[in-house]
């Protein structure tokens, strides 16, 4: 019988790449989206399965279309992706980070609880929890020490799914994912905005690329594999909390170095930091230890971190070169505001 599972966020990176997942899978495969005013498939269309995607309007502040999306799906599997996701903007909203990405999860745990206690529950937890601090690896056994408000969001979902399966028996677990990163990563995010830059640089478009914390390591992937571990947690005997991660850190410097070595480019030429894209609190390493998954799931990372900056460049690349050949595609980059024009309380002007 064809499985059915709902994506919630499905607009978003994860939940474009782990659409596709699905659907060649042989899913029936639901995504809930925000009503905006702008449309916002332009990663579904890119991955050509826009047209099969059922979607569903849901908003994580609103119990009520949580449940209907719930009804509408009887889902076998729910992804709870949705959350607002950037680090930063969630020490300029600290309570709407509260709202959506903590206390959304149990607003998604109550509807299935309540409606449908068979589905399985993917929760999408993040090493964000580990905050700052640690120099050692990060696996499932290291202590939570979360350094923004959207990592105390996290938290505090991380732990509702462990009450829920302890108390409801509800098949539900946390993949502490670490960064994964991709050509469809939004344009906030630091491998984006360095790609995107350098690709703008190499075409003229732009003079110089200002960024932040440079020392700050992370442990990046490639969204596409991150998908599939996913899935795969979704189909264990028993729910098990994991960490998925490539077990290498790279620091944002080395980032930038490589991002414009692949477009030929001298980045001191046209990088400079400012303290205005630098955190009140930042998370200064993170690299993750995924034996569990490599021994439960038999996972493991194949996409190297050369491999995905060199990815990420020749995707932005090719895109502004269409885009400076009048072609109109529905992508994200022409839709951005300029961060120059953003004044939060959070910067440090
Ligand atoms: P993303 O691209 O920012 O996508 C987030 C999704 O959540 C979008 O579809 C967004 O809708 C939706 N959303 C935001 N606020 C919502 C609300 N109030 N109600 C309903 N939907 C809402 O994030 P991602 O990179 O795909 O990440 C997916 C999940 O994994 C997130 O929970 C993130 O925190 C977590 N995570 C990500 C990483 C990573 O490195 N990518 C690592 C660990 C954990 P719109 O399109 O309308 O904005
Ligand atoms: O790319 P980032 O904004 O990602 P961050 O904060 O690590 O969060 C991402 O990964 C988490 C998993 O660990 C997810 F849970 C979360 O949802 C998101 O997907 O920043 C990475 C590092 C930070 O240390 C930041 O301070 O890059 C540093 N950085 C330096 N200059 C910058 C910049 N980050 C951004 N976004 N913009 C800069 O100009």
């Amino acid at each position: 019988m064809t499985k059915s599972a709902l994506i919630t966020g499905v607009t978003g990176q994860d939940g474009a790449y782990l659409a596709s997942h699905l659907l060649d899978k042989g899913y029936r495969v639901f995504g809930t989206y925000r009503r905006v005013s702008t449309p916002n498939f332009w990663r579904l269309q890119h991955l050509e399965v826009f047209d099969r995607v059922t979607l569903i309007p849901a908003d994580l502040i609103d119990d009520a279309s949580i449940a209907e999306a719930i009804r509408i799906a009887e889902p076998d599997e729910l992804y709870h992706l949705a959350a607002q996701s950037f680090v930063g903007a969630s020490f300029e909203q600290p309570i709407g980070a509260g709202d959506v990405t903590g206390l959304g999860v149990v607003r998604v745990l109550e509807a299935v609880r309540t409606i449908s206690p068979r589905t399985r529950v993917y929760q999408a937890s993040t090493s964000e929890l580990y905050g700052d601090g640690g120099q050692e690896p990060q696996s499932e056994e290291t202590p939570f020490r979360p350094s923004s408000p959207y990592a105390a969001a996290k938290l505090y979902g991380y732990s509702i799914v462990r009450i829920y399966r302890e108390a409801y028996r509800l098949f539900a677990c946390n993949g502490i994912l670490f960064n994964h990163e991709s050509p469809l990563r939004g344009l906030e995010f630091v491998t984006r905005k360095v790609s995107n830059a350098v690709a703008k640089i190499r075409h003229g478009l732009q003079s110089e690329l200002v960024l932040g914390n440079l020392d700050a390591k992370r442990d990046w992937g490639y969204a596409p594999e991150y998908v599939e571990a996913m899935w795969a947690m979704l189909q264990l005997d028993h729910p098990e909390d994991m960490v998925i991660a490539t077990n290498e850190s790279h620091t944002v410097r080395e980032l930038v170095n490589a991002a414009f070595s692949v477009a030929g480019l001298a980045p001191e030429k046209y990088v400079r930091t400012d303290p205005r894209f630098c955190r009140p609190l930042d998370v200064n390493y993170l690299q993750g230890d995924n034996s569990k998954a490599r021994r439960l799931l038999g996972w493991t990372p194949k996409v190297t971190f050369d491999e995905l900056v060199r990815i990420m460049v020749t995707a932005d690349m090719e895109r502004w070169d269409r885009c400076r050949r009048g072609e109109h595609f529905p992508w994200d980059a022409p839709n951005y505001p300029n961060e120059a024009n953003i004044v939060t309380k959070s910067l440090r002007v």
